[in-house]
């Protein structure tokens, strides 16, 4: 029971034990996101603003605002009692980082910041390592040599790549890794970096090895997004096909807004370890592809092999479509949605990812809410709402201002 607020910075709980109450003081709790601009970022930022956080964030330099998923966070900068915070920064600037940490003093920090995305990693291998490897190592120093250890916990956002090529399913704290991918070597040296402070130094730092999730605000390149994306304009009739690469991925998918949550739940606990989160499940991306065609009423069937592959309309819920206010007739039996682009392909590819979370269940007391079919409905929800507006734009007449003309 919330029994005091007084001074504004301290916050009271009755805790009740063997009959009595226990009165615990808690001070107003401050943690400091890297990434804060990016999926994690901003499902955790809102996460911990409702449990009465002060949340810091990092954010880069862009040539333009970048700032679209944490928007909704604060209405007005100028306000005094503003618990949400922005600060340039990045994780390849180590003075950026040790000035920020003293300045911010967090009690928690959440290393999300990362070049995350595994196929541009073999475009951008140093940076990659740069940024994803040492970036790790300079928060770690910086909270030692802040004198920070005993204050401040760390959660590093490990991840499923780094189980790479199969070596057992399901993958769990206990499997040896293989990395695949200059993002996921780079995530290893994170990994292994954030468990020798651990060891060496005495600190509070753990690696959550989190599995796929996505949501409606997933980047657009990554497969789910893109395949949400492209479902709804074909739906409205602004695209003709949807191009993938490897539709025979196999990704143990869940919801962000259920990983944030066991993100915070590793930094509550008595000691530091490391955890797989996942939902124990795997699915092509291929049946993914049929799972959000089918949301909207068309049902689809692959056939061809390997680059030939081809996803083609085999029914129509005509009904379906009308209730949602479309027009069944842009679509036609026969007619390909879906085909396989090779430069989509990766030089090595991680085949089969699923997860086994059952420390994770047993000991944080973590079981996420979304399952896929759920997952899949609310990011196809949201992407049709976004596209019909483009559609309503485009059938009113409207054209976007040429800048250049
Ligand atoms: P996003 O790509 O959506 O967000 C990445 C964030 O990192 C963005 O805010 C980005 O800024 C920022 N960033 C990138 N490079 C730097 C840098 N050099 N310095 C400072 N900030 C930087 O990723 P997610 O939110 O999906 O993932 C969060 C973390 O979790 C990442 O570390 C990712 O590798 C890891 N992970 C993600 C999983 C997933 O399925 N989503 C699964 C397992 C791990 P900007 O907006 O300016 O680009
Ligand atoms: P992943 O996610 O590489 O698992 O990394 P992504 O969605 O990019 O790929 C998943 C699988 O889909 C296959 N695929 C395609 N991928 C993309 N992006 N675009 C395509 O057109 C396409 N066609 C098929 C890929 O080959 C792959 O097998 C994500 C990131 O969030 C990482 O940061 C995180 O660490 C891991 O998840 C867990």
């Amino acid at each position: 029971i919330l029994v005091s607020s007084v001074p504004l910075l301290i916050t009271g709980y009755l805790i009740p034990r063997k009959g009595n109450f226990d009165i615990k003081i808690c001070y107003m709790k401050v943690a400091l996101i890297t990434g804060i601009t990016g999926q994690d970022g901003a499902y955790l930022a809102e996460f911990l603003l409702n449990k009465g956080y002060e949340v810091h964030g990092v954010k880069r330099r862009s040539s333009l605002l970048n700032t679209d998923r944490i928007d909704h966070l604060y209405h007005d900068q100028h306000d005094s009692g503003l618990k949400f915070k922005l600060h340039y920064g990045d994780l390849t600037d180590s003075t950026n980082l040790i000035r920020l940490i003293q300045e911010v003093q967090p009690h928690e920090i959440y290393n999300l910041a990362a070049m995350s995305h595994v196929k541009v990693s073999f475009d951008t291998p140093e940076y990659t390592a740069n940024a994803d490897g040492i970036g790790v190592l300079r928060i770690l120093e910086a909270v030692r040599l802040l004198g920070l250890t005993q204050k401040t916990r760390i959660y590093q956002a490990s991840t499923s790549e780094l189980y790479g090529l199969v070596q057992a399913v399901p993958q769990s704290e206990t499997t040896p890794f293989y990395p695949r991918s200059p993002y996921a070597v780079a995530k290893l040296y994170g990994y292994w970096i954030t468990v020798n402070y651990r060891e060496a130094y005495n600190m509070y730092a753990c690696n959550g090895i989190l599995f796929n999730h996505e949501s409606p605000i997933r980047g657009e390149t990554f497969v789910t997004r893109k395949i949400t994306r492209a479902t709804s304009k074909i739906i409205y009739g602004l695209q003709d096909c949807l191009y993938l690469g490897n539709l025979s991925a196999r990704r143990d998918w869940g919801h962000a807004k259920d990983y944030v949550e066991a993100m915070w739940l590793m930094l509550q606990q008595d000691k530091p370890e490391d955890f797989v989160i996942a939902t124990g499940v795997t699915t092509t991306v291929r049946e993914f592809v049929r799972m959000c065609f089918l949301q909207v009423g068309i049902e689809i069937e692959f056939s061809g092999k390997d680059a030939n592959e081809k996803g083609v309309v085999i029914d129509i819920d005509e009904e379906k479509l009308l209730s949602m206010g479309l027009k069944p007739d842009t679509l036609r039996f026969g007619q390909t949605l879906v085909r396989v682009d090779e430069q989509y392909f990766r030089p090595t590819e991680v085949d089969l990812l699923i997860g086994d979370p059952t420390k994770a269940n047993q000991k944080l007391g973590w079981m996420p809410k979304y399952n896929l079919e759920a997952l899949v409905e609310d990011m196809m929800t949201t992407d049709m709402h976004l596209v019909k507006k483009d559609a309503y734009l485009k059938a009113g007449g409207y054209k976007p201002h040429n800048y250049f003309e």
